[in-house]
């Protein structure tokens, strides 16, 4: 197995270390992309078709605890409920662990925490999978580089590679076979203005996980082949958009980038299609407030949800035309 291979190369002699402290715990943010990723070259180490790039959310996310089970077996508390051990979240978590297990009698009890609506296109699979692989790296006392904990979180969720930091990431996709040059990079650029406003339509979970639908996009998709280009496009105007702080255009690359996705994914088949009737009220009353002058733009992800970008000073503005929003300042809120 490729996977358990990487994770040897990473934690090294180090991987037969016990833990010597009793628990460890780690934050992460969720992230939400502005370029998307969405496409894979290789399906088992989740190594990205194209780069992509993202902010996180800042006290938005994940909190995982990571101890030593007395049972014989792993046991996954979500949200303050046991998780069935035969659900597709329990078994896809326990594959992950059954990287780092030191011995075949060492059995974790997972605490995790979310603030976020899990497998409602809000990526916590993103946050939770960057949570628990540092934590894992307190509890462990591994010690490893961010680069290296980003690869360990890519092997859970390829866009948890992201979400090892704050503020804007860009995840490279890099070239070699073994993905040791596909992480997440952090983009030092801060911009304090910067809002997300989340519009949380449904908080059920999506008919089709992004997983599938990311894979049917690419194998049915007639469009597929145009999309590296779009999102390489994307990448190359969004760098200098976040340095010259030009609104704008970062809004415009970003709802553009999702519509493709989208459109990708509308002709995909069977065709997916993620949004509800109050996700294309949403997106029509942003293009009315546009038209009316108030610079707003969404971007949408594996789910209904749309999260609106804006300024702080139009935060008023977009309290009255969205009286549910929640919204979020990615550079203040820690
Ligand atoms: C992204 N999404 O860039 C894109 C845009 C959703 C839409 O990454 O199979 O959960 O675990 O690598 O990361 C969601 O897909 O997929 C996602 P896997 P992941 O945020």
């Amino acid at each position: 197995m490729k996977k358990k291979e990487i994770v040897e190369a990473i934690l090294g002699k180090q991987r037969n270390t016990l833990p010597a402290i009793p628990n460890a715990q780690a934050f992460a943010p969720t992230n939400i992309a502005l370029c998307k990723y969405w496409g894979k070259r290789d399906r088992e180490l989740n190594l990205p078709l194209t780069s992509s790039l993202s902010i996180s959310l800042g006290k938005k996310g994940t909190r995982t605890e990571v101890k030593k089970n007395h049972a014989n077996h792993d046991e996954i508390v979500l949200n303050q409920q046991s998780v069935d051990p035969s659900s597709s979240f329990c078994k896809r978590l326990i594959e992950f662990l059954d990287m780092f297990r030191t011995d075949e009698n060492l059995y974790f009890h997972i605490n995790t925490e979310t603030n976020i609506p899990t497998a409602a296109g809000l990526a916590s699979s993103a946050s939770g999978f960057a949570a628990l692989v540092l934590a894992l790296n307190k509890w462990f006392n591994w010690n490893l580089k961010e680069q290296e904990l980003s690869i360990l979180a890519r092997l859970g969720s390829g866009s948890a590679c992201r979400s090892i930091w704050p503020g804007f990431v860009e995840w490279q996709m890099g070239k070699r076979e073994d993905g040791m040059d596909s992480y997440g990079v952090s983009i030092s650029e801060v911009w304090p203005e910067l809002c997300i406003g989340l519009m949380i339509v449904s908080g059920k979970e999506k008919p089709v996980s992004s997983r599938e639908a990311m894979q049917r996009t690419v194998t049915t998709s007639p469009f597929y082949s145009l999309w590296p280009a779009k999102v390489n496009e994307d990448m190359t105007a969004i760098k200098p958009v976040i340095q010259t702080r030009d609104f704008d255009s970062l809004g415009k690359i970003a709802e553009s980038d999702a519509m493709a996705m989208h459109a990708l994914m509308l002709s995909a088949w069977p065709p997916i299609n993620y949004a509800c009737p109050e996700t294309v009220l949403i997106m029509q009353k942003v293009w009315e407030l546009r038209r009316d002058n108030l610079p707003v733009y969404f971007t949408q992800d594996a789910g209904p949800n749309l999260k609106l970008i804006f300024l702080k000073k139009n935060i008023s503005q977009i309290q009255s035309a969205f009286p549910k929003v929640d919204i979020i300042q990615p550079f203040i809120d820690k």
